[in-house]
C-alpha cells in the first residue's frame, strides 16, 4: 500500500517541509509538503534529488577508524560498538586529562542541534561553535549592534514587499523556496527588486534596477543612501522619531558621504544611487533592504550589514507588513515552547576557548556559537587553553575555511578528530574516525520550531531503513551518552525523545500524524515593535553600539576604499549557483548530471587583452596553488573580479563524479582563516587577488 511520509528536505540549510511516498519500504517520489505555507508543494532542484543521495554508494557506509596518517585514505572498517567505545574511550582519556574543556564541536548551525549541545553540557565543555564566521557572522553582529537582537528575530515579508534591494544576495540562485515563491508572487503584483551585484546573476535578469559594483565598494553605496534619505528628507520621521536612540549623531556621521563621492568608489551614478532612494522612500514601510546572508567576504562586510539594517529602520520597514516584521515564537502566540533537551544538564561554567563574549577586543562577539576560527587558533597556540578532541558534525571546514592545508597546519596538535557526515568531504577524509550519519530520508530528527508570522513545530520521520551501516544523530549521541555514563541523555528511542521534548505542550507526536506539522498560531501576524523589542540599553535602535566601542571597534566606521588589484590581477569573488549545495552535492549523480565543473567568469574586455576565449581552459592561480578551469567570457562582470561558484575542485578518490572537475576556490585564499573582521567575526574570502593565464 502506498502512503505518506513527512519529513524534512536534508538538501541545504534551509530545510523545506517535504513529504515523500512510499509503499512497502520503496521510496516512489519525494515532494514539497503540500501542507506547508509558502513552498507551493515544491521542492528545489537539490531537494529533488535526495533520493539519488540515498542510492548512492559512494558515501561512507559504516564506522571507519583510520590506520594510516591523517588524510591518508587508509581505514579499518568498525563496528558502531567498536567506533562509539573508541571515541567514547578517547574522549574519556582528554577530559581526565586537559579537562571537558579541551573537548570542542563545530557544526552547520540550522533546528536540529540540542541533542548534541545537550552532550557537550554533558561533558562539561562550552566549546561549541557553528560554521558561521564563514558564512553569516557579520549579518548576526550587524543585527545585534543596531537592535540588540539577532537577524532571525525579524522575517523578510517578501510576499508584501513593494521593493526588495538585494545586495550581495542571489535570490534566485541562492534558493530558499518560499522566499523564492514569496519574491516572484510580490514581483506579479508590482513590487520592484533592485540587484546589487559584481555580475549579472539570475537575479539581475529579475531586476528593475541592476547595479555592477566595483568589488567590495557596497559599504560606500549604502552610506550615500543614507546621505540622500536623511538629507532629503526621505525617511520615515515618525518611525525615526519613536525608536531611534541616536539620529543625530547618524546624520552628521554622513555628511561626507555624498552619491557624487560614492559613484567614484562603486562606479554608479549618482543620479541612480539619488533615484534607488526617491523609489524606496515612495515604498516604505514595505521595504527589504536586505542585510545579507553570505557575507564573509570583505574587512568591512559587517558595516554594508550594519547600513542595511540602518536603511530598513530609517525607512520605518522594521515590524511593518512588506517589511522586515518581528517574527512570533510559540510564546508569542500564547503557546509554550519545546522543552529543551539541554536543559537535561546545566550550562558549563568555564570561559569559552575562542573568547567571544568575554575576551578583550572579543566581548561583543556573540556567546552562544562562537567563531570556530578562533577555537582553531587555541588548537595551535594552547591559549587561552589547549583543545584536543574536535568533534567536526555536518561541518566540512577544510571546504568551507580558506586553505585547507593552513587549516589543517592549525589542527596539528589534536589527539581526536572525528568526523560526523553522511557524504565524503575533505574534513573526513582527514578525520581519526568516520562516524556515517543516514541520509535525511533514511533517518528521523528531533522535534524543532520555526518562527514566523505563523510559527510551527516541525518533525522529520524516518521514509525508508539505511542502505548501509550508517545512523541517525540521535542514534550516535545517545549511544556515546550511554558509553560515558551520561544516562539523562541515553534515549533508548526517537519517540521517547519525541515525549521528552513535547510535555508540557499540549501536543503529542500524533498530532505531527497528518501533516508533518503543527501550527502553534493560526491567523497570527508578524508583530510591530513594542518598548520590550530593541534589547539594546536604550531600548532603541543604536547607531553607536557600547559593546562595539568598548571592544575598539568603531560603530560608525570611516570608509576605508578596497585596494585596486595590482596589475594583471584580479579579486576573487564567488557564490552559488542553483543545482548544488556548496561542495556535498557536487558528487550526486543526479546534480552532477546537471554541472559537473564550475567556470571562472572574467570580464570580456579582460579576457580579450589576455587572450582569453569563451569556454577555453585558463589557469587561475596564486603564488601558493595553481588550478585549471574553463573560461566563462562575459561582458557582464566587473572588470576587477572574477567569479567562480564555491564548492568544485574534489580530490578525493572515493568520489569519481566530483573528483579533478573545476577549481576550490578556497585554494586561492593563502592563510585566508587568519584575516577576520574585528567588527563581525567573519573571516573576510573576498580580499585576495589571484592571476589567470591562458593553460598550456
Ligand atoms: N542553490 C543553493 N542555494 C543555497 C545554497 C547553496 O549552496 N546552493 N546555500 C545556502 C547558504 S548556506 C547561503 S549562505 C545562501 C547564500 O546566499 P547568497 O549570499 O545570496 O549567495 P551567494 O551566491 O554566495 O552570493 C550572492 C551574490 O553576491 C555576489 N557578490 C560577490 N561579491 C560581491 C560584492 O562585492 N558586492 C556585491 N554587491 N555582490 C557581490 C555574487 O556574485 C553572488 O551573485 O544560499 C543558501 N541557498
Ligand atoms: N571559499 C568559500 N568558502 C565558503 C563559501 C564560499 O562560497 N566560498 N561558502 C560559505 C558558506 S555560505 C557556508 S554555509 C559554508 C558551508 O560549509 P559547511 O558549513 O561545511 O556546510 P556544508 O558544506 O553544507 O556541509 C558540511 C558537511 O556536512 C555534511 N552534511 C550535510 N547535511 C548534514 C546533516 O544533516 N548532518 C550531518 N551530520 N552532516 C551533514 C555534508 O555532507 C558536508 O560534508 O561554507 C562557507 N565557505
Ligand atoms: S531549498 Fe531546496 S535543497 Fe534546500 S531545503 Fe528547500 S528543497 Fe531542499
Ligand atoms: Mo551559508
Amino acid at each position: 500500500m502506498k502512503k505518506s511520509v513527512y519529513g524534512i528536505c536534508g538538501m541545504c540549510t534551509v530545510r523545506c517541509p517535504m513529504m515523500s511516498v512510499v509503499e512497502d519500504g520503496n521510496l516512489l517520489t519525494i515532494h514539497g509538503n503540500p501542507h506547508a505555507g509558502g513552498i507551493k508543494g515544491s521542492l528545489c532542484a537539490r531537494g529533488a534529488a535526495g533520493m539519488a543521495l540515498v542510492n548512492d554508494d559512494e558515501r561512507p557506509q559504516f564506522p571507519m577508524i583510520r590506520t594510516g596518517e591523517r588524510g591518508e585514505g587508509k581505514w579499518r572498517r568498525a563496528t558502531w560498538d567498536e567506533a562509539l567505545t573508541y571515541v567514547a574511550e578517547k574522549l574519556s582519556k582528554i577530559k581526565a586529562e586537559y579537562g571537558a574543556k579541551s573537548i570542542l564541536l563545530s557544526d552547520r548551525g540550522g533546528p536540529f542541534r540540542e541533542i548534541y549541545r545537550a552532550f557537550l553540557r554533558g561533558l562539561g565543555t562550552p566549546n561549541y561553535c557553528n560554521h558561521d564566521s564563514a558564512c553569516a557572522r557579520n549579518v548576526q553582529h550587524a543585527a545585534l549592534s543596531v537592535f540588540g537582537f539577532g537577524r532571525k528575530t525579524v522575517s523578510y515579508d517578501l510576499k508584501n514587499a513593494k521593493h526588495v534591494v538585494l545586495q550581495t544576495r542571489n535570490i534566485f540562485e541562492a534558493i530558499n523556496v518560499k522566499e523564492v515563491n514569496d519574491l516572484l508572487d510580490a514581483k506579479a503584483t508590482g513590487c520592484k527588486i533592485t540587484c546589487i551585484d559584481v555580475r549579472a546573476s539570475v537575479t539581475a535578469a529579475k531586476a528593475d534596477n541592476f547595479f555592477l559594483i566595483r568589488p567590495g565598494t557596497d559599504y560606500a553605496f549604502n552610506l550615500a543612501v543614507i546621505h540622500e534619505l536623511v538629507t532629503k528628507g526621505l525617511y520615515d520621521k515618525e518611525f525615526v522619531e519613536k525608536w531611534f536612540h541616536d539620529f543625530e549623531t547618524l546624520a552628521t556621521f554622513i555628511a561626507p558621504y555624498t552619491p557624487a563621492w560614492a559613484e567614484a568608489e562603486t562606479g554608479v551614478p549618482a543620479a541612480s544611487i539619488e533615484k534607488l532612494a526617491v523609489q524606496l522612500s515612495e515604498a516604505a514601510p514595505s521595504v527589504i533592504w536586505h542585510p545579507g546572508w553570505m557575507t564573509a567576504r570583505y574587512s568591512d562586510s559587517f558595516y554594508m550589514s550594519r547600513t542595511a539594517y540602518i536603511i530598513n529602520a530609517l525607512l520605518g520597514a522594521i515590524g511593518a507588513k512588506g517589511g522586515l516584521p518581528l517574527a512570533n515564537g510559540p510564546g508569542d502566540v500564547g503557546k509554550k515552547g519545546i522543552k529543551d533537551l539541554m536543559a537535561i544538564y546545566p550550562k558549563p561554567e568555564e570561559q569559552r576557548v575562542d573568547g567571544a563574549g568575554w575576551m578583550q577586543e572579543r566581548s561583543h562577539f556573540e556567546a552562544g556559537p562562537g567563531l570556530v576560527n578562533l577555537a582553531y587558533e587555541a588548537i595551535a597556540t594552547g591559549k587561552p587553553y589547549p583543545i584536543k578532541a574536535y568533534i567536526a558534525h555536518r561541518h566540512d571546514p577544510l571546504m568551507a575555511f580558506p586553505d585547507p592545508k593552513d587549516v589543517k597546519s592549525l589542527w596539528e596538535k589534536l589527539d581526536l578528530l572525528v568526523a560526523v557526515t553522511f557524504s565524503w568531504s575533505d574534513t573526513a577524509w582527514h578525520a581519526d574516525v568516520v562516524l556515517p550519519l543516514s541520509p535525511y530520508l533514511e533517518r528521523e530528527s528531533t522535534i524543532a520550531t520555526k518562527k514566523g508570522g505563523n510559527p510551527f513545530f516541525f518533525v522529520r520521520k524516518r521514509t525508508v531503513e539505511p542502505r548501509f551501516d550508517t545512523k541517525a544523530e540521535w542514534e550516535i549521541y545517545c549511544g556515546l551518552a550511554k558509553k560515558m555514563g551520561l544516562d539523562k541523555l541515553a534515549f533508548d528511542s526517537i519517540e521517547d525523545i519525541w515525549k521528552y521534548q513535547l510535555d508540557g505542550t499540549g501536543y503529542t507526536i500524533e498530532d505531527f500524524e497528518k501533516t508533518g506539522m503543527v501550527t502553534l498560531g493560526a491567523g497570527a501576524l508578524c508583530r510591530e515593535p513594542d518598548e520590550k523589542t530593541f534589547k539594546t540599553p536604550s531600548g532603541k535602535i543604536e547607531m553607536v553600539c557600547a559593546k562595539l566601542e568598548k571592544d575598539g571597534v568603531p560603530s560608525l566606521a570611516p570608509y576605508v576604499s578596497p585596494e585596486r588589484p595590482p596589475e594583471g590581477k584580479f579579486r576573487i569573488t564567488f557564490g552559488r549557483c542553483g543545482v548544488h549545495t556548496q561542495g556535498h552535492t557536487v558528487n550526486n549523480p543526479l546534480l552532477n548530471s546537471q554541472m559537473s565543473e564550475n567556470l571562472v567568469w572574467i570580464n570580456a574586455a579582460v579576457a580579450e587583452k589576455l587572450g582569453i576565449a569563451d569556454g577555453q581552459y585558463v589557469e587561475v592561480a596564486t603564488a601558493n596553488y595553481s588550478g585549471r578551469i574553463k573560461a566563462f567570457v562575459t561582458p557582464f562582470i566587473h572588470p576587477e573580479a572574477v567569479f567562480m561558484v564555491h564548492g568544485f575542485g574534489h580530490t578525493l578518490p572515493v568520489e569519481s563524479r566530483a573528483r579533478g572537475k573545476g577549481v576550490a576556490d578556497n585554494e586561492l585564499m593563502t592563510q585566508g582563516i587568519r584575516k577576520w573582521d574585528k567588527g563581525g567575526g567573519a573571516v573576510a574570502m573576498q580580499e585576495h587577488f589571484v592571476e589567470i593565464r591562458t593553460a598550456s
